[in-house]
């Protein structure tokens, strides 16, 4: 069995990043020996801290929307990884196009297009931190891109449309978080992370796993679908998340507490027998 999950508004509170409610289930989930994957908008930088205080440093992690997968030293093979530089051994993948590339692009198409929007690192740190309420070592961290950035959307849909296209021609993709839009390489959404991960863990264990899934964004969405198994966690915003999967069950609670309410829906009954099986 395997976990993949979204942070921010999923298994962390939206406003408050807190994952209290969640807590039962992690401890469970790792006392089974069951993985549990962050798949999420944030840098590497700032997983470093969040991956001790979720208790997940043994587990791979996605970042900035699937541009950037790390591997600890269970996940890596023998052959296809050099092994982690790091002291922790994590084998680092980019997946997609370097950001000064995509920095670059953004700016050709505002001057080109005229449309209007703010990126990530043209604003200032107190900015930042306003807008995510990020405290200012964690705004910093969430400014350490590698492959992909966020932005603020100032214009309109039919612009929106339009600024897409061209991004498109440039092999990059724009996918809407829950306060930014994210631009990266159109090869490296959080969906495409998954089958990769997927494949890893089927390489490495022998069989595939079963596999769960847990967003509430619709950048979310190519993740749910390459899951078994998909929770939408009710979100604060009215963001459209409608993933094909048909093994989908949407929560009633928000963030954390919606993400226990999803885990206890797929496998809540069935715990005993989990702790049974091997994994
Ligand atoms: C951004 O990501 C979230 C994900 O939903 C968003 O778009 O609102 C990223 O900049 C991430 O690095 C940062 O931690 C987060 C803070 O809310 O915002
Ligand atoms: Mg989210
Ligand atoms: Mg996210």
């Amino acid at each position: 069995r395997l976990v993949v999950t979204d942070l921010d508004g999923s298994l962390l509170d939206h406003h408050s990043y807190d994952f209290s409610p969640a807590a039962p289930w992690l401890a469970r989930l790792k006392q089974l020996g069951v993985p549990v994957i962050p798949v999420t908008s944030k840098t590497r930088a700032e997983l470093v801290t969040l991956r001790e205080s979720l208790g997940l440093t043994a587990t791979p992690f996605v970042a900035e929307n699937g541009a950037v997968i790390g591997l600890p030293p269970g996940w890596c093979h023998a052959r296809l990884d050099r092994p982690g530089s790091g002291l922790d051994g994590v084998v680092v993948k980019h997946t997609g196009v370097d950001v000064g590339f995509i920095r670059a692009r953004l700016n050709v198409w505002r001057t080109r297009l005229g449309v209007r929007f703010t990126r990530m690192s043209e604003l200032d740190i107190t900015e930042v931190m306003s807008l995510t309420g990020l405290d200012e070592t964690r705004a910093r961290a969430a400014r350490q891109r590698e492959g992909s950035e966020p932005l603020i959307w100032q214009d309109d849909d039919t612009a929106l449309k339009n600024f897409r296209l061209a991004l498109e021609g440039d092999g990059l993709m724009l996918t809407q978080g829950g306060r930014f839009w994210h631009v990266m390489g159109n090869a490296s959404d959080k969906g495409s992370a998954v089958d990769w991960l997927i494949k890893r863990f089927t390489a490495l264990r022998g069989r595939p796993p079963l596999s769960l899934g847990l967003g509430d964004g619709p950048n979310d969405v190519s993740m749910l679908e390459a899951v078994d198994q998909a929770v939408v966690i009710k979100g604060c915003h009215e963001l459209a998340v409608t993933p094909s999967n048909e093994a989908l069950y949407r929560t009633r609670a928000a963030g954390p507490a919606g993400w226990a309410e999803g885990v206890a829906h797929w496998w809540g009954r069935d715990d005993r027998r989990l702790a049974a099986a091997p994994v």
